[in-house]
């Protein structure tokens, strides 16, 4: 039986075919349904239109549902967030996955990490949170990727001592500026204010290969001055210790202990402050209601004879233990 379309159902078809967008397409499907006569002639092309109206329509949620998933961030734990930016296939998920318990993809292929991942790296009694990242590339970003280099505490910079890792470091600085990221001390008017300052460690990966040494001693040469640097090998445990230490070190904070009377401090769990802290800064990480209810404390440590009484302004060092009394 013929099918008998009007020409407007021919018109409906070109714009189909023509449509860019999805959401194109699946108006003009849906107006050649509506306009498409009722009989038997029209059954077997109404059931296709109506399976790729469908079709169509799944796309396009899945759509939505991955723009809204695009916008990953990651939840800060630890004393401190660091994330790994690098060019793609120069270790950082080797890095992640030596330095922690995470268990990230790691490939011989460039771009195997897509989307983020953290695991926590234990320095003494401090865990710190590393944060592994999709590769920078000089014409190809998500915007998620630097949102969550921007609200990390630091950045480790990530670089193969298999190539040219003087050619990665300035390539990531460029891209990173143009992002608005910097490092510290970087004498550069045009990033102002508005610039989101990341102090940075610069990690040479493959310290493992033959010509790593030269290759690194090339970079402490140019960039030495400008960043904390360091070479290891992810794949072998090269230099760990040095770097977890150095971890801690990026993220210019301090340990101090809370003790109450007459108990003995936990030294197993520091309290995590910014340098600088002071006892009211102490009290009010340990419980809101200190900050209006701390008469005083009492310090061991911090050069002052044990015990001593300090008021709540008191400057705290490393390793101080306080006891609070309210
Ligand atoms: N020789 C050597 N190879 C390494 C080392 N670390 C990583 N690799 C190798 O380098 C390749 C890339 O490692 P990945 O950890 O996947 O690199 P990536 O930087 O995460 O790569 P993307 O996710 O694509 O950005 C793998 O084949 C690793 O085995 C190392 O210390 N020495
Ligand atoms: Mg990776």
């Amino acid at each position: 039986m013929p099918a008998n379309l009007p020409p407007q159902y021919f018109e409906a078809e070109k714009r189909f075919r023509e449509a860019k967008i999805p959401a194109e397409k699946v108006a003009a499907l849906e107006e050649m349904l509506a306009i498409m006569p009722h009989h038997k002639g029209t059954d077997k092309l109404r059931a296709s239109l109506r399976k790729k109206l469908s079709k169509l329509k799944v796309e396009q949620e899945r759509r939505k549902g991955a723009s809204r998933t695009d916008l990953y961030t990651v939840k800060q734990e630890g004393a401190g967030q660091v994330a790994l930016v690098g060019l793609p296939n120069v270790g950082k998920s080797q890095l992640l996955a030596s330095l922690t318990n995470a268990d990230p993809g790691v490939a011989d292929y460039p771009f195997t990490t897509q989307r983020p991942q953290a695991g926590m790296v234990t320095f003494e009694n401090v865990q710190i949170q590393l944060v592994d990242l999709p590769p920078l590339t000089e014409d190809h970003f998500e915007p998620w990727v630097f949102n969550i280099m921007r609200s990390a505490d630091a950045l480790l910079l990530v670089l193969d001592l298999s190539r040219d890792p003087l050619v990665e470091l300035e390539m990531i600085l460029t891209v990173l500026h143009g992002q608005r990221i910097v490092p510290p001390n970087k004498d550069d008017e045009d990033a102002g204010t508005t610039a989101f300052i990341k102090t940075s460690l610069v990690v040479g990966n493959k310290g493992d290969v033959a010509e790593a040494g030269e290759n690194f001693a090339v970079l402490q040469e140019l960039y030495g001055g400008r960043f904390p640097m360091t070479m290891v090998s992810a794949q072998r445990g090269l230099n760990h210790e040095a770097l977890r230490g150095q971890l801690y070190t990026l993220l210019n904070v301090m340990r101090v202990y809370s003790k109450r009377p007459g108990h003995e401090p936990d030294l197993s769990s520091p309290v995590i402050l910014r340098h600088g802290s002071t006892v009211l800064d102490l009290a009010k990480e340990i419980h809101k209601d200190f900050v209006t209810k701390l008469r005083y404390a009492r310090i061991w440590g911090s050069g002052k004879f044990d015990g001593q009484r300090v008021q709540r302004d008191y400057p705290l060092q490393d390793g101080d233990i306080i006891e609070l009394h309210i």
